[in-house]
């Protein structure tokens, strides 16, 4: 049978309607394995229908998207950027089906954070109020090509798949974990002390990296691990 991966999409206005989209590199990158993505919609209807995509898939990945609600993980903050409480209700509501059942789950980015608030950790509204700007964590003048430092924790999974105690990688955020999550170990940190990747040893593969190894996947051979290692756990 073919693989299953769930991806929950991401909301936005396109000509005056609210449309959804996911990346196409996901699907690039997973039906090249022979994997099948299977997109969960946002929709103010999807929770009616979403047992059904519960019922038969094989390991969630959680992608980019906007801020994580602050309410969340118990804060305040009232200016977040871009929220989406729908996407955040299916996203932690596939999050904990996932887990429970010790399914594959992948995250990046804004879905590391879930990962991480769904386990009773929390976040930084803004990273460089955090870090006085020690370490650029987005940089919209040089968007993609923007990259910072990161150590890796050796005896580590993503020390495996890298091979390397240093690397550069992308950056496309300004929320990041504050406190980490129960079960979680970091796996990196930058130069400022932000933990970059973690993973939860007692799971079968549960991984959340806030970078984006699938937007570099040219610069280390470490980048197609990381999928690799997801695939096979499947
Ligand atoms: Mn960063």
């Amino acid at each position: 049978m073919t693989k299953k991966v769930l991806i929950v999409s991401r909301r936005q206005i396109r000509k005056n309607k609210p449309i959804n989209w996911v990346s196409e590199i996901y699907a690039t990158i997973l039906c090249a394995r022979g994997i099948m993505p299977v997109f969960v919609p946002i929709a103010e209807t999807t929770k009616t229908v979403l047992q059904e995509y519960l019922f038969d898939y094989d390991g969630l990945m959680m992608v980019e998207g906007g801020d994580v609600n602050p309410q969340l993980y118990g804060d305040n903050y009232d200016n977040p950027e871009e929220l989406d409480l729908i996407k955040d209700d299916i996203e932690t509501a596939c999050f904990k089906h996932a887990y429970a059942r010790d399914k594959a789950i992948l995250g990046f980015c804004r879905g590391l954070h879930i990962i991480n608030v769904m386990l009773g950790g929390t976040l930084h509204h803004d990273v460089h109020e955090y870090n006085n700007n020690l370490v650029k964590h987005i940089d919209y003048e040089h968007y993609d090509e923007h990259r910072h430092c990161i150590t890796i924790i050796p005896n580590t999974p993503l020390h495996s798949w890298y091979n390397q105690n240093e690397i550069k990688v992308n950056s496309y955020h300004h929320q990041g974990i504050k406190e980490l999550g129960k079960g979680l170990v970091a796996m990196a940190t930058a130069n400022d002390g932000l933990i970059e990747a973690v993973y939860a040893p007692e799971k079968k593969f549960l991984v959340g990296l806030q970078f984006h190894p699938e937007r570099m996947l040219a610069e280390y051979q470490g980048n197609q691990q990381v999928f690799d290692s997801f695939i096979n756990a499947l």
